[in-house]
């Protein structure tokens, strides 16, 4: 099974991410983990914290001259900021100090954070304990394990990408076919928003909500090309990419909503105007030689991936942190007072997009090896190579169905099916 791990606090000494299950013989190099660290880091909105960080990764184990090994890959990501928390953050008990090494206290939870649901649970009297690993800076690490898996993916000609679709109101226009290598396309933008207009007035919304001290949300969509038909699968609840997909997005800090193609849409609408009608389309193997009309579906039907575009919208409330702070109750003496206010960005709805774009890989490579498996990246590919001579043997061939080994099923055979 892949899967990855994370762990790190946003202004501790490092970040770790730890990912385990790959095949052995992938090519992999720090640079394209950075590149997509990188990503991640831009957008209009960020605070100061942006600008002292350059997320880079330093591999400690599971890769070998370029390649994968086969073990667990972990990868550690400095936090440059940890030289101006030591005191506060230091793992160390410091006696030596009066507060105990307890500098920063935090008392004041700011709604719609993780702050006091975490210091309940967790029963803390500093809520520093819980904002310090519910901070976004964990995506991170999301993002490098990410990285892997686009890289596993693109060994199959899979094609991950996002673009801003909405921030704070503001509706960008999404042409009606969109460009064959989107983040080539909107990773120069700003907002990552293919609607340069668009971008101008949001821009202008982001600058007037800094002066106001409030923060804004957005929608992103995630559009993945080039996945054949069969990933996933209609037999179990806890099989079904459609709710895997979900549930990995959701886990994105501050992520409200997931729709995948029409989303909330199709429930407005009736059955013809929602699912997508068939033409044979001979060649199009991944696909099983099948053409969908539309892609209302968004790529998925039964909880298993149709050989369309996987196309998904990810919602981002504001973040939680405002520079002119909500009400709530200091936690020691139950007064009311306004939250803490530490300081963070007006919105990070670019770099969830980015976010967004890893964590499905994430969930598309693990399916990927659910399918096809394989100890290295070569018995991996034979797999996929059987899979799809098959799947390009079937609709259209003007036979009922192939043995996999080519011959015609008799008609009793193919009954026994
Ligand atoms: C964050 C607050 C800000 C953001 C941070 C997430 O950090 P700081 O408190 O150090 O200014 O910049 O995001 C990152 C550090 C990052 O790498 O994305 C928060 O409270 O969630």
């Amino acid at each position: 099974m892949l899967r990855f791990t994370t762990a790190g606090e946003s202004h501790g000494p490092a970040l770790v991410s730890i990912v385990e299950g790959l095949p052995a013989g992938l090519p992999l190099a720090a640079e394209q983990v950075n590149a997509e660290l990188a990503r991640r880091q831009q957008g209009y909105g960020r605070g100061r914290r942006m600008q002292i960080e350059r997320d880079e990764i330093e591999f400690l184990s599971g890769v070998r001259a370029g390649e994968t090994l086969g073990g667990p890959v972990a990868m550690l990501v400095r936090n440059r900021d940890w030289k101006n928390w030591v005191e506060i953050m230091d793992p160390a008990p410091r006696p030596e100090d009066a507060d105990g090494g307890r500098k920063r206290v935090v008392t004041r939870p700011r709604p719609g954070h993780a702050d006091l649901a975490g210091l309940l649970k967790y029963d803390r009297d500093d809520a520093r304990d819980i904002l310090e690993r519910a901070s976004a800076r964990e995506t991170t690490a999301r993002v490098a394990a990410g990285a892997i898996a686009r890289r596993l993916l693109a060994e199959f000609g899979v094609r991950v990408g996002s673009h801003l679709v909405h921030l704070g109101g503001i509706d960008a226009q999404v042409p009606e076919s969109l460009p064959e290598d989107l983040n080539a396309a909107v990773d120069a933008s700003p907002l990552r928003t293919l609607d340069d207009d668009a971008a101008v007035r949001m821009m202008a919304l982001i600058d007037e909500s800094k002066r106001a001290g409030n923060t804004l949300g957005g929608i992103c969509e995630v559009v993945v090309t080039g996945l054949p038909v069969g990933l996933g699968s209609h037999v179990s609840w806890d099989r079904k990419l459609d709710g895997r997909i979900a549930a990995a997005l959701m886990s994105i800090p501050a992520v409200k909503g997931v729709e995948i193609g029409l989303g909330f849409e199709a429930a407005r609408r009736s059955g013809a105007q929602v699912h997508d009608e068939l033409d044979a389309a001979p060649g199009r193997t991944h696909a099983g030689n099948v053409q969908r009309r539309t892609n209302r579906a968004g790529g998925l039907e039964g909880g298993i991936t149709t050989g369309e575009p996987l196309v998904v919208r990810v919602a981002m409330k504001p973040i939680a942190t405002l520079m002119r702070p909500l009400g709530t109750v200091d936690i020691p003496s139950g007064d009311a007072a306004v939250a803490v206010a530490e300081r963070s960005d007006v919105t990070a709805v670019p770099a969830m997009g980015v976010i967004a774009e890893a964590m499905l890989a994430f969930v598309l490579a693990q399916a990927w090896m659910e399918k096809f498996g394989g100890d290295s990246l070569g018995e991996t590919r034979r797999n996929v190579d059987g899979y799809l001579s098959r799947v390009a043997m079937r609709v259209g061939s003007g036979r009922l169905a192939q043995r996999p080994d080519g011959r015609d099923l008799a008609p009793d055979d193919a009954r026994r099916d």
